[in-house]
């Protein structure tokens, strides 16, 4: 229902019980929340985000989330962990919540998000027509500019599902995230962007499965406790991490791979929640929370390891 007092992790939302639901947030925690707005989408939706912020100067940890229009899963892994953030009790939520300044970007790619509940459940790119070809939209996760349409990861073609855009930041959701990541670029140092679905943690690079960074190794390090930590919860859920061109597929001009390369925050990752095939984008309600508990175990376990190297 619209009343944001019944929102929970049993069923999926559409857009405007998100945002309703978020309002109450920011009503219920004045002093620790604080809103902020990405940019506009193509058909005019504002992009919002919430900070969680127990003081100042705090080192900060962005979230984007649904940059893929069908992948449910990521927006109510979100507004869990939002949740969490506010309301857990427990010591090693609670450590997360007030060592770090944290921005959530629940919903990025809002016209698509509204578009896959009411037109069509399996969209995944952003809503913008092309200039002269009928097919619309652009895949955002390919849009960054950072070896933008280098390599068979990306499309040139208006219908492809993975196409670029026919320039890099031709889309103004990801133009204005990148403006939005530019300005507060000496404030955050740890970047995640939620996708779903096959159970992986990912590292850059997503443009190139020759070249590793730098920081592999550490990247590695990292990825296995998250991914060892979900595996020892009751569920059991195996999780794999390692670099997206080597463990997924090339892709180029990711969000990941842009503010790593171009912002320089080195650990940067994609998590690709569950499952692995069966229900696809389609994730069963009734998985929901499940999914989530394994986010919140994950991610202590993930920055506890960021901390120790
Ligand atoms: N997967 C991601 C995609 O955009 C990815 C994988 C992550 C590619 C990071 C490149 C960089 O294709 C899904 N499920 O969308
Ligand atoms: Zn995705």
């Amino acid at each position: 229902g619209r009343d944001s007092s019944t929102f929970g992790w049993t069923r999926y939302y559409e857009l405007d019980e998100i945002e309703a639901w978020l309002d109450s947030i920011f009503a219920a925690y004045p002093s620790v929340t604080e809103e902020f707005t990405v940019g506009q989408s193509y058909e005019g939706r504002r992009i919002r985000g919430i900070k969680i912020s127990h003081g100042t100067n705090k080192r900060g940890i962005f979230i984007e989330s649904n940059i893929h229009a069908r992948e449910w899963i990521t927006s109510a892994s979100a507004t869990y962990f939002i949740n969490e953030l506010l309301t857990s009790q427990d010591t090693e939520v609670r450590n997360l919540a007030e060592s770090y300044d944290w921005y959530i970007v629940p919903v990025f790619n809002v016209d698509g998000f509204e578009y896959s509940h009411t037109k069509n459940r399996m969209w995944r790119k952003t809503r913008q027509p092309h200039a002269t070809n009928s097919c619309i939209g652009v895949d955002g996760n390919r849009n960054f500019d950072s070896h933008w349409l280098e390599n068979n990861g990306a499309s040139s073609n208006p219908c492809s599902e993975t196409f670029a855009g026919d320039v890099a930041f031709s889309e103004p959701e990801a133009k204005a995230l990148s403006e939005y990541l530019i300005s507060i670029q000496d404030k955050f140092d740890v970047y995640l962007s939620f996708h779903s679905y096959g159970q992986w943690l990912l590292s850059p690079y997503g443009h190139s499965a020759e070249e590793l960074p730098e920081n592999y190794d550490d990247l590695q390090e990292i990825g296995t406790a998250f991914v060892d930590a979900i595996q020892n919860m009751v569920y059991g859920t195996t999780y794999v991490r390692g670099s997206t061109a080597t463990t997924l597929y090339v892709a180029s001009g990711s969000s990941v791979d842009w503010v790593f390369n171009e912002l320089d925050k080195k650990v940067a990752y994609t998590i690709e929640y569950r499952d692995t095939g069966r229900y696809g984008f389609v994730l069963p309600p009734a998985q929901i929370k499940p999914n989530c508990e394994e986010l919140m175990t994950g991610m202590i376990a993930l920055i506890k390891k960021t901390n120790e190297l």
